[in-house]
Order: C-alpha cells, then sequence, then structure tokens
C-alpha cells in the first residue's frame, strides 16, 4: 500500500462512490470507530444493518456479526475486512454436538445469545443480546422450560437475575472469562473512588463485585452518566476508546486479565484495521456469503428477537 494515501480520505470516497455503509463494533481500534458511520453493540449493529438502504455494507467487526447482516440482507454485498475474525464464543458451541444436545432436551426452547454461528442460530427459536436478553425472558412464561447458549457466564447471570433455572450450554468468551478478581481487588484499593463495571459475560466472581453490570451499550452510557469519575471497566478494552471521547475529564483504567497483560483486547476484533478496511472497501473482497436455506432458517429467531425487542 502506497504509505503516502490518506486512508481515511479514501475510505470517505469509496463510501460515496460505493454508496457503502461503514458499521464498526466498539470494540475495533479507536481509528476504525472514528471513520464509522454508525457505532454499536451486537444489538445496535444489527438493527442498524436492517434498516440500511447502502449497497454495500462493510462491517468492521467479527464473523458472526457480519453474517448476521448478511442474513437480514440477502441482496446487499456484506464485507468485512478480516474473515480470520472468529469469536472464541461462538467456537464454543459446534452446531453437531449442540445438536445433540438439543434433542436430549426436546421439550426446551432454544434461546441463544448473538455471538454465535448462523448453524446454532438456525437451532434456537429466539437469539437476544446482552442488551435485549432480560426483556426477552420476560416475555417468556415462568414456567418455560429453556435452553441457553452458547454463554455459561451471561446464562448464570440470567437464571439468578430473573430466577429461572435455565439449562446452560457451557460456552465462553476468552476475553471476558480471564479478567482477574485479585488483581480487580488490588486495583480497587489503589482506587477506593473508582466503581466496578462490567459485561454479563465475566466470570461470576467478577461480577459479584462489580457495581454495575450491563451490556456494551449500557455499560458506555453508565459510565458517561453516572457522577463517579473514575470506573474500572471489566470488558474488552476497545470500548474505553468511546467512554473517553464522551467523558474526557473521567479517568477509565482496564480491568487486567490473568495473563500477565496489563489490558483485555478481543484478538479477533483487533484483526480488523484501517488498511484492510480500505482494501475490502476497494476490492469488495473478502464477502460473507451464505447457503440460502441455511440463511432463512438463522434468520427467524433473530426476527423473534427485533420484534420483541423493536
Ligand atoms: O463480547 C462481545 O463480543 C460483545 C459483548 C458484543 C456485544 O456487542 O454485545
Ligand atoms: Fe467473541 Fe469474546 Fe471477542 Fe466478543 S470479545 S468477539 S465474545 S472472543
Amino acid at each position: 500500500l502506497d504509505v503516502q494515501m490518506d486512508l481515511f480520505a479514501e475510505i470517505e470516497r469509496l463510501k460515496k462512490e460505493k454508496n457503502a455503509i461503514v458499521l464498526a463494533h466498539y470494540y475495533v481500534d479507536g481509528d476504525i470507530q472514528d471513520v464509522a458511520d454508525f457505532l454499536g453493540d451486537s444489538l445496535g449493529l444489527a438493527q442498524k444493518a436492517q434498516s440500511t438502504n447502502a449497497d454495500m455494507i462493510v462491517f468492521a467487526g467479527v464473523h458472526f456479526m457480519a453474517e448476521t447482516a448478511k442474513i437480514l440482507n440477502p441482496t446487499k454485498k456484506v464485507v468485512l475486512p478480516d474473515l480470520k475474525a472468529g469469536c472464541s464464543l461462538a467456537d464454543s458451541a459446534p452446531a453437531g454436538l449442540f445438536k445433540a444436545f438439543k434433542e436430549k432436551h426436546p421439550d426446551h426452547l432454544v434461546i441463544s445469545y448473538i455471538n454465535c454461528t448462523s448453524d446454532i442460530k438456525a437451532l434456537s427459536d429466539i437469539i437476544c443480546t446482552s442488551s435485549n436478553a432480560e426483556a426477552i425472558l420476560n416475555s417468556l412464561p415462568k414456567e418455560q422450560k429453556i435452553i441457553f447458549a452458547p454463554d455459561k457466564n451471561l446464562g448464570g447471570y440470567l437464571n439468578k437475575k430473573t430466577g429461572r433455572d435455565m439449562l446452560l450450554w457451557s460456552g465462553a468468551c476468552m476475553v471476558h472469562q480471564i479478567f482477574s478478581l485479585e488483581k480487580i481487588t488490588k486495583l480497587k484499593v489503589r482506587h477506593p473512588n473508582a466503581k466496578v463495571i462490567a459485561h454479563p459475560e465475566c466470570e461470576e466472581a467478577v461480577l459479584r463485585i462489580a457495581d454495575f453490570v450491563g451490556s456494551t451499550t449500557q455499560l458506555l452510557k453508565y459510565a458517561v452518566t453516572d457522577k463517579t469519575e473514575e470506573f474500572i471497566v471489566a470488558t474488552e478494552t476497545g470500548i474505553l476508546h468511546q467512554m473517553q471521547k464522551d467523558a474526557p475529564y473521567k479517568t477509565f483504567i482496564p480491568a487486567p486479565p490473568n495473563n500477565g497483560c496489563a489490558c483485555n483486547d478481543c484478538p479477533y476484533m483487533k484483526l480488523n484495521s484501517i488498511e484492510k478496511l480500505y482494501l475490502c472497501m476497494e476490492y469488495e473482497t473478502p464477502e460473507i456469503l451464505m447457503d440460502e436455506e441455511l440463511r432463512v432458517a438463522a434468520k427467524k429467531p433473530i426476527d423473534r428477537m427485533l420484534e420483541i425487542s423493536r
């Protein structure tokens, strides 16, 4: 690539030329967040993908999110800067094993967190995100038997919050799973006025000491509007970019993981770069392509979610 090229200007030119929209998740690099037309968490991005008039959706996030955009927009071209941007949580639910598990519990409704493959979506009755999971559960009768997949931490948190006893698939996210309770506790001692805010994909022990638990968007809103000036943030570090932008005078400290690193990046989200974003817009590849039968089957439970959380 020509190092002199102004990639930001080129991306703006391509957006116009190709009637393309750039959707970015809060976990991608800050410079990509800044060139995006729309920034959001998985629910916000799915809703935006459904309502856009663009011809091409450029998805700076991970594969299951771009796939969700394609499921909702079969006639539009959906491109992802790097097809290797997968997800450890989605990988933790292989379709064959999950299908066998489901068949053992035929009287259960299957609710799956949107962080899963299209094969798992096709095996589900309703999709949810961390923003709307409670509302979706509350729309169902108390005695309804439910399988929740793939995140056991989010599932356990929801069981506790709603008083349900959902059967949990034992998946987890490698990023949220490895926050160190010990290091967060030490950090709290050094910052006695800081509040700990955490995503429900974190382990129960971390959620127990958190002052606030919420989805990516809820954490952002809380951090900006709460009167506290200092926060220890237990989720993917990319979200700090927007927190700092929206509340420049506040202090946001990434919660430390137990792997020796200072902060916690999702290696998949970080495969997105400005260079790859530009290249995928220019050459319209790699593209998300889907088998039509699978797409239709995976769309049904997403539509149910979008209806409930409109
Ligand atoms: O861990 C993720 O990938 C999350 C929390 C996505 C989202 O926006 O809900
Ligand atoms: Fe998947 Fe976790 Fe990365 Fe989110 S942060 S994309 S759940 S691996």
